[in-house]
């Protein structure tokens, strides 16, 4: 079947910052067919939102769903993007995920590209991304996308689509807010202390002490931000723990994440 593609001549619509920061509605994600690509799946947080991945076809792939979530200063959370893709046009798709940490109406000054990742095929992506500690509290925008890649003549894939992409932006652009607070609570070394991981050709081990009992979720990462093991000790007592997990095939960096009653504690190691 022969694929087309519609070249379209758009203007670029930018919307001014005014008293309270509007972001720019990006509106040259036409779809050149109902097969366009898009988001599946969001989670982050509280929030988990499946969609189909062209939502208002044959308009522009762009949604600003309404949903928040609060996200701590220096707080290390899971994402997930479940996502499509056109295999004729494109074997892969590039993702982002943006944040206003600024509050200036724009999503692409240093700092502000919280997640960068390219060439996956999909259908799901499992990383992580940082809140840094210099971002303003209060509400700002959250963008994500999921875009084609370079093997469908594609250019990498920016928060407004400026420059904008030669053959369209094909993909979709999900819009979320997120309150950005200050950190709160217990510091997370009063909870867990001492964790590590190691990795031998035999096995991936984890050391931590809890300070109180609670449910414990393991994960290792590679540096892409792949979840490759993952492990449910449930009801973990206080004080000092080993946990065991299979052995990771590869030699290289990875990510070891310890989640305790839904809060992560990230630790780097080698293989
Ligand atoms: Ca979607
Ligand atoms: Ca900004």
């Amino acid at each position: 079947m022969a694929m087309t593609r519609t070249f379209l001549s758009v203007a670029w619509v930018f919307t001014a910052a005014a008293i309270n920061a509007q972001w720019c509605v990006p509106t040259t994600a036409i779809p050149y067919a109902a097969s366009m690509p898009g988001i599946t799946h969001f989670a982050c947080n509280t929030i988990d939102r499946t969609s189909t991945d062209i939502e208002n076809y044959p308009n522009n792939s762009y949604v600003n769903t309404g949903l928040t979530t609060e996200l701590e200063k220096g707080a290390t959370y899971a994402v997930t993007i479940g996502f499509t893709i056109d295999n004729i046009i494109s074997p892969h798709m590039n993702l982002r995920i943006w944040i206003d940490m600024n509050h200036d109406g724009q999503l692409d000054d240093v700092g502000e590209t919280l997640l960068s990742v390219d060439h996956l095929a999909g259908p799901v992506y499992t990383g992580q991304i940082t809140i840094p500690n210099t971002a303003m509290t209060g509400p700002t925008r959250m963008r994500v996308t999921a875009k084609m890649c370079s093997h469908g003549g594609h250019t990498l894939p920016s928060p407004c689509d400026l420059p904008a992409d030669p053959f369209g932006y094909h993909g979709e652009l999900e819009d979320y807010t997120a309150d950005i607070v200050d950190a709160v609570g217990i510091p997370e070394i009063d909870v867990v202390t001492g964790l590590s991981a190691s990795a031998t050709e035999l096995n991936t081990t984890f050391h931590f002490s809890l300070l109180e009992a609670g449910d414990v979720r393991l994960e290792v990462l590679d540096a892409r931000g792949r979840l490759l093991l993952s492990n449910t000790a449930m009801g973990n007592t206080q004080g000092e723990q080993v946990i065991v997990m299979p052995a990771l095939a590869e030699q290289g960096v990875y990510i070891g994440r310890l989640w305790l009653n839904g809060r992560p504690h990230a630790v780097r190691f080698f293989r």
